[in-house]
């Protein structure tokens, strides 16, 4: 199994490149942005408290993402590896996730980091809030609220894996096709 945890803040181009790194690796997608956003389309107990808290730019409780994370790798046993985007975002998501590939004798083979200034993420969140109809792009603030969650919370997730030696620094400014080959160089050389 090969599994890849593709790590950024919030407008970094994680959704945007994992659509290229499924279609040419093969690699199963989790992206727990979307199973949530799916969750709230079906208007589940679930979705209607994830939606409170992702409107307002937080994240969503560990044990909920977790459970989550958990059913949708039970759901794939057959995959060939995972592609982890938008999950683990704290520490106690790392944890988890380590275990959960432990029961499968598996780990995370590498954490690849989009890095993208402050100002480009605001610019380009918005950018998509004026076309999608993603409440929780639509609005500045709400914007500033996620990265400010992504500093408080999420930057320690590339710290714990630094201690694995498992962090790769990628520039995520330029076209896609460009980023995305930084990306492909260095999944090419450990899968
Ligand atoms: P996500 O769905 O993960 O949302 P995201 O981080 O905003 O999206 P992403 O980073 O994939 O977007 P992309 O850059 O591709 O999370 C949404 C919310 O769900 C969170 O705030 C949180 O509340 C909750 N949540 C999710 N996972 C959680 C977890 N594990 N724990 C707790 N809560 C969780 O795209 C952004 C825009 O940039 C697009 O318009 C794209 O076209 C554009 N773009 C991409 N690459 C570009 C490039 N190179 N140049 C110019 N524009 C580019």
């Amino acid at each position: 199994m090969f599994n890849l945890i593709l790590f950024g803040p919030p407008g970094s181009g994680k959704g945007t490149q994992s659509e290229n790194i499924i279609a040419n690796y093969g690699l199963q997608h989790l992206s727990t942005g979307n199973l949530l956003r799916t969750e709230i389309a079906n208007q589940t107990t679930l979705g209607l408290q994830a939606k409170q808290l992702m409107d307002q730019g937080q994240l969503v409780p560990d044990e909920v993402v977790i459970g989550m994370v958990g059913n949708f790798m039970d759901a794939h046993r057959e995959a060939k590896g995972f592609l982890f985007d938008g999950f683990p975002r704290t520490t106690a998501q790392c944890v988890a996730l380590d275990a959960l590939l432990k029961q499968k004798s598996n780990e995370i083979n590498v954490v690849l980091a989009l890095e993208v200034s402050e100002e480009e993420l605001v610019k380009r969140l918005l950018g998509r809030g004026a076309t999608s109809g993603r409440s929780d792009d639509i609005n500045e603030s709400i914007i500033r609220a996620r990265i400010k969650e992504y500093h408080d919370k999420t930057t320690a997730v590339a710290t714990y894996y630094q201690q694995f030696d498992k962090v790769v620094h990628i520039k995520g400014e330029g076209t896609v096709e460009s980023i995305y080959a930084d990306l492909k160089a260095e999944i090419d050389t450990r899968i």
